[in-house]
């Protein structure tokens, strides 16, 4: 997509991306991008449905029902659900995390075995929220119910490895920032070992023979919590995950309203996320907390914003993270936040989530800044981030500092969402 001065003018702009996400659409799910990405991915979808909400209503809802047709019975959503005919056209594909052998995982579609951020509740009260037909709508959020109250049911009991209400991450694919400098010391302190079932030897020891190592010792414990909490080597509380759960906690909270059921057990699940997320990530903002190492990792990250989504969270907490917003993460350039914090040893505008700017966290912020009533920020944020997608297309990331666009194009998530900010 290099139709620049094209996509200067909104019709144009919202034309170019329902072609993106129709090109995307396999026919039951959006794929984050048909080269790079041919498989539907979880917290994608939230984005993507939420995208759609206002533009294709029906579709949200199927692109979300597709993805919980593929939750695990002990009611984890998969990060990822394969697409059949595209099978191992990305890495690693069916046969590496081997769904079929596991008695919790869906009979007949392949999954991997991990999950992603939460967000599919916060998708679910947008659909609600901007449905024409109240009918459907409450015929919608009846079937999505039951998915949603498992996913968070999982998460309160599987992955609450740290025993204080968050829940943690045992992979970095899971936290959807995958190479976030957050995670370098837990990957660095892996026991890497020959693996019977992997490489002969893990020659170097990168970032990716890491990543697969995990997933392998997951799998081949038959992927059980009682593994997790006991013996795997990677277990964190990551403040954008928690963020985002806690803010679908306040979405069930509503949805539960909606469909006449009692919210309290999602409010009181709010609260105890917001007590763990002030008690266990907070210093002098929020950090991820490593369980095995003990202690937090002191990189800023633009994860540490994650639990501004809460509409609870303490106005002075939400003071101290705006301040660190503009002296760390917002520059001259005018271009919407760095995944990193830009003094940071570690930050490379070039990489992935180690610097460039994101569509969907630059959303998840607006989000957070309208959840204060901090009008003047999410207009920032919203302006930023049209002003890279109109001058770069819909780019899975962009440079921090110029805008260019950086790794795939035709990305379904700048794409939908940012039919979202011109709604
Ligand atoms: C691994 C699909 C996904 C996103 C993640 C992003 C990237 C995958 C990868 O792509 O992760 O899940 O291959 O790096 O980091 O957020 O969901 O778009």
């Amino acid at each position: 997509m290099d139709a620049r001065s094209a996509l200067d003018d909104d019709t144009a702009l919202e034309q170019a991306a329902l072609d993106v996400l129709d090109a995307n659409w396999t026919g039951s799910a959006t794929v984050p991008s048909m080269g790079r990405y041919p498989h539907q991915w979880s917290w994608d979808s939230a984005f993507v449905a939420i995208g759609l909400a206002r533009r294709r209503w029906s579709r949200a809802c199927a692109e979300l029902l597709n993805l919980f047709s593929a939750q695990w019975s002990t009611g984890m959503l998969p990060h990822i659900v394969f697409d059949r005919a595209h099978q191992e056209a990305y890495y690693p594909g069916p046969s590496m995390w081997r769904s079929g052998e596991c008695a919790a995982a869906p009979r007949g579609v392949p999954t991997s075995g991990l999950t992603q951020p939460p967000l599919q509740a916060c998708a679910v009260w947008w659909i609600w929220r901007y449905a024409a037909d109240r009918d459907a709508a409450l015929g919608f959020v009846r079937r999505a119910w039951p998915a949603l109250v498992a996913q968070h049911d999982y998460l309160a009991s599987a992955r609450d490895i740290g025993g204080d209400g968050l829940a943690a991450i045992v992979h970095p694919w899971e936290s959807g920032l995958d190479d976030s400098p957050s995670w370098d010391a837990p990957l660095a302190a892996l026991p890497m070992v020959r693996y019977a079932c992997g490489p002969e030897e893990w020659h170097s020891g990168s970032r990716q023979d890491r990543y697969v190592w995990l997933a392998l010792r997951y799998r081949d414990s038959g992927y059980g919590a009682g593994y997790l909490r006991d013996e795997h080597p990677f277990a964190v509380e990551d403040p954008m995950f928690n963020g985002i759960w806690l803010a679908s906690c306040t979405a069930l909270a509503n949805l539960a309203d909606a469909i006449g059921t009692d919210r309290k057990p999602f409010d009181e699940a709010a609260e105890r996320i917001r007590g763990g997320l002030l008690e266990r990530l907070w210093e002098d903002g929020f950090y991820a907390r490593d369980l095995r190492a003990g202690g937090l990792i002191p990189v800023r990250t633009i994860g540490g914003f994650g639990p501004m989504l809460d509409p609870g969270m303490p106005a002075t907490i939400v003071g101290t993270l705006i301040e660190l917003l503009e002296s760390s993460f917002l520059g001259p350039s005018g271009y919407p936040v760095p995944s990193c914090e830009v003094r940071a040893l570690e930050f490379d505008r070039e990489r992935y989530w180690r610097g460039p700017s994101w569509v969907n966290t630059n959303w998840l912020l607006r989000q957070a800044a309208a959840e204060h009533g901090l009008g003047a920020l999410e207009r920032l944020l919203a302006a930023g981030t049209l002003r890279l997608v109109r001058q770069a297309g819909f780019r899975e990331c962009f440079d921090p500092f110029d805008g260019m666009g950086r790794g795939c194009r035709d990305f379904s998530w700048s794409a939908a969402l940012t039919l979202d900010l011109l709604a």
